[in-house]
């Protein structure tokens, strides 16, 4: 395999001194870390659709970058090439993992039926190149949101109509994604939300919704898939209001529609910051509810107030994240997909290695990072002393046996408490060190 991108070797680790732009300074895959190699840490994937599929057009020009796998003319030779050149980019790359939805992999057809047979063709074909690399399938997803029938959504649609084809639609995508091995399948609700309300049941369309993923979940059950089900938080865009606005509101939508056992999220990280929320704030929500599942890894622009996808560098971010990764105790069946495309003027097909190469150093130096800070405990002791009182003092009232006569008594005989610093300063700078 080596047609698309001939100038690129297979990228290694060369270490931090090497000014090699195609090797890795941190990403080692089989170094150590807490007892797991930095690959099964960190469990990398790269998204179909960007990667692939992203030609460099945006609202205000034509496309930027004229790839090579894109100029076949029949649609499925093209569909074929794109899926050689994935592959080609995953084992040059060394990641064990890849994401797609189904429109990614097969183009759709004059019919419904002919879009189907498209997947068929091309999960066979994706298959024989996964057993001939040993590249895994991370999620398949379905695409509910391009295609103009989905312009009011899917799961969501005020017409049944729609909502059945989503449901016939992901029903393929289950298909192929079992057929493909794949450890999880996603549902991203792009234009599950709306735009206003004059023309909106938002009551009726949440219970659509839940009943649309109870169909999905029965028909995994009788298919036997056995990947995890996530969820995509993200709070707006396509849709001015998204149902699935970030971490908090999806879990009380799955608790309400007892769907709660059968889901677990996938964190974006620029989704969490649309949502006005940090990254590690939604990691560490859906951890608390034992629900982390798997992690989109990009990052927005501070100063752009939309998802522009791009590659994650900041170390800060990355160590943070990290440390809520490591105290959820890992990611499971889930990784880190690189849902992230290089900017419009990153023309050229080595730019895609480049983004890759830093998105991987930057979450492994980050993972050997919040490692360390583990493993120096500061930040564990620190806490430990911040809530020492609930150990004995308060410990009935976190089991839920105390009362407000309690509190009551508790002041007679304690008065005024003494307020303590929270010390972020100090911390921060400890953190710092570290990095
Ligand atoms: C779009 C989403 C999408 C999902 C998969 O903003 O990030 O790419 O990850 O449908
Ligand atoms: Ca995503
Ligand atoms: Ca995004």
């Amino acid at each position: 395999m080596n047609t698309y991108f001939p100038e690129v070797e297979r990228i290694v680790f060369e270490g931090v001194e090497s000014r090699n732009p195609l090797a890795f300074k941190w990403y080692d895959r089989d170094r150590t870390v807490l007892g797991k190699t930095m690959a099964e840490h960190l469990r990398f994937a790269v998204a179909y659709w960007h990667t692939l599929k992203h030609d460099g057009g945006d609202p205000f020009g034509s496309p930027t970058m004229d790839r090579q796998w894109n100029r076949f003319s029949d649609p499925l030779d093209r569909a074929k090439a794109t899926c050689d050149a994935a592959f080609e980019f995953f084992t040059k790359l060394g990641v064990d993992y890849y994401c797609f939805h189904d429109r990614d992999l097969a183009p759709e057809g004059g019919s419904f039926a002919e879009s189907c047979r498209n997947l068929e063709i091309m999960t066979g074909y994706a298959a024989h190149l996964q057993n001939s690399t040993g590249v895994k399938l991370l999620w398949g997803t379905a695409n509910l949101f391009s295609n103009p029938r989905y312009v009011h959504g899917a799961g969501t649609n005020p017409d049944y109509h729609v909502f059945a084809y989503a449901g016939a639609q992901v029903k393929h995508a289950i298909d192929a994604t079992c057929e493909l091995g794949g450890e999880n399948y996603v549902f991203w609700g792009g234009r599950e939300g709306y735009e206003t309300l004059l023309n909106t049941r938002l009551k009726q369309e949440q219970e659509q919704m839940a009943a649309f993923l109870h169909m999905c979940v029965d028909y995994a059950e009788k298919i036997g898939f056995s990947g995890q089900f996530l969820i995509e938080p993200k709070p707006k865009e396509p849709t001015k209001h998204q149902y699935d606005f970030d971490t908090a509101t999806i879990l009380n939508f799955l608790r309400s529609h007892d769907l709660i056992d059968h889901f677990k999220l996938n964190i974006e990280a620029n989704h969490a910051t649309l949502a006005g929320h940090t990254f590690e704030h939604e990691l560490a929500v859906a951890a608390a509810a034992g629900k982390l599942g798997s992690m989109d890894v990009n990052r927005g622009d501070l100063l752009l107030g939309w998802d522009t996808d791009q590659f994650p560098t900041d170390l800060y971010t990355t160590v943070l994240a990290m440390l809520e990764v490591l105290a959820a105790g890992g990611l499971g069946t889930g990784g880190m997909n690189f849902d992230a495309k290089v900017r419009r003027g990153s023309f050229e097909p080595v730019d895609l290695f480049h983004a890759h190469i830093g998105g991987m150093d930057a979450f492994a130096r980050g993972l050997v990072i919040a490692a360390a800070i583990i493993e120096d405990g500061f930040l564990e002791e620190f806490r430990n002393q911040r809530y020492r009182s609930w150990n004995h003092d308060g410990a009935a009232a976190l089991a839920g046996r105390s009362s407000l006569e309690a509190c009551s008594a508790y002041i007679e005989k304690h008065g005024e408490p003494v307020v303590q610093s929270g010390r972020q300063e100090y911390l921060e700078n400890l953190i710092n060190r570290f990095i």
